[in-house]
């Protein structure tokens, strides 16, 4: 497979980005299809994922990736993919992604899990994977919940947080802090990209769009581990009326976890 240097990256990046935004024959996505899903009205992880799936195709990706899917509510979604994907056991994506990327190095390999995925059932996957310098990228939608299995608290959810078994908010001194997964990657050598991403809001989609293209760009130069991590909606898991969920998600999520790039390889643009 042919790479491509930054630069060239860049500019394909560049030069769709301004022009798709205000084109509505665009809005369909190239890499989704768009049939019956069956996540909960208002979730996140659909934007998230095609926030994912536009930054591939924009960068001509599409053919050369592998998807390697954790467990929890968007592994179904995997279904909906115009790209190769692999299944994980819970937490493990990152292990089975470095396999891949080993036996494949000119593959943009990436993983999707969730937070209980990631940081509760396999934290020692990404950040081995990170300090190994595996050349992959990471995802991981935060919604600060085991959304999948009905609502209850990761290591994510954050302090005051209502959830499943934390009905009265989440306490520190009963169930312990919150850890910040992005800021905790973006200290290990080995790492090229980390960002923090939203979906609640369009501005924060298309922020997050961009996180995206850029970790792959950095995946593509071969500079190592990419993460972005994508705070994403959870109506149901949270017990709020989808329609309060984006704000919801600003006043809990956000406030702990912050939005914006915390570590960067790539030369500047
Ligand atoms: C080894 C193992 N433990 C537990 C489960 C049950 N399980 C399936 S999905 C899930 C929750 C996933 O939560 P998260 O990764 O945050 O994704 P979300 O559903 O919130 O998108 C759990 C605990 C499992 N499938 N395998
Ligand atoms: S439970 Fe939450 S994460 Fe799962 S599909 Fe519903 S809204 Fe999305
Ligand atoms: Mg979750």
């Amino acid at each position: 497979m042919n790479r491509r240097n930054n630069d060239e990256l860049r500019v394909i990046a560049t030069e769709h980005a301004p022009d798709d935004a205000n084109q509505v024959a665009d809005f369909t996505p190239g890499l989704i299809d768009v049939g019956e899903h069956h996540l909960c009205p208002g979730c996140g992880e659909p934007i998230a994922i095609r926030a994912v799936m536009d930054a591939i195709a924009l960068l001509g990706l599409a053919d050369t990736c592998i998807a390697v899917f954790g467990i929890g509510c968007s592994t179904a979604f995997s279904n909906n993919l115009d790209v190769e994907v692999l299944q994980a056991l819970h937490g493990r994506a990152p292990s089975v992604a470095t396999g891949v990327a080993r036996v494949h190095p000119g593959l943009a390999v990436f993983t999707i899990q969730g937070d209980g995925d990631m940081a509760n059932e396999g934290l020692q996957e990404v950040l081995h994977a990170a300090a190994r310098g595996e050349n992959i990228v990471c995802i991981m939608l935060n919604n600060g919940v085991f959304g999948e299995t009905g609502g209850h608290l990761t290591v994510t959810t954050t302090i005051g947080q209502r959830t499943k078994n934390t009905l009265d908010g989440r306490t520190a001194a009963e169930h312990g802090h919150p850890m910040r997964i992005a800021e905790l990657l973006a200290q290990i050598d080995g790492v090229g990209y980390v960002a923090r991403g939203a979906v609640n809001d369009a501005g924060n989609v298309a922020r997050t769009k961009r996180m995206v293209v850029e970790a792959f760009t950095a995946q593509q130069a071969g500079l190592g581990l990419s993460f972005v991590e994508i705070l994403t909606m959870c109506p149901t898991g949270w017990f709020v009326p989808t329609d309060e969920a984006p704000d919801y998600l600003a006043s809990t999520l956000a406030g702990t976890h912050g939005v914006g790039v915390l570590r960067s390889a790539l030369e500047p643009a």
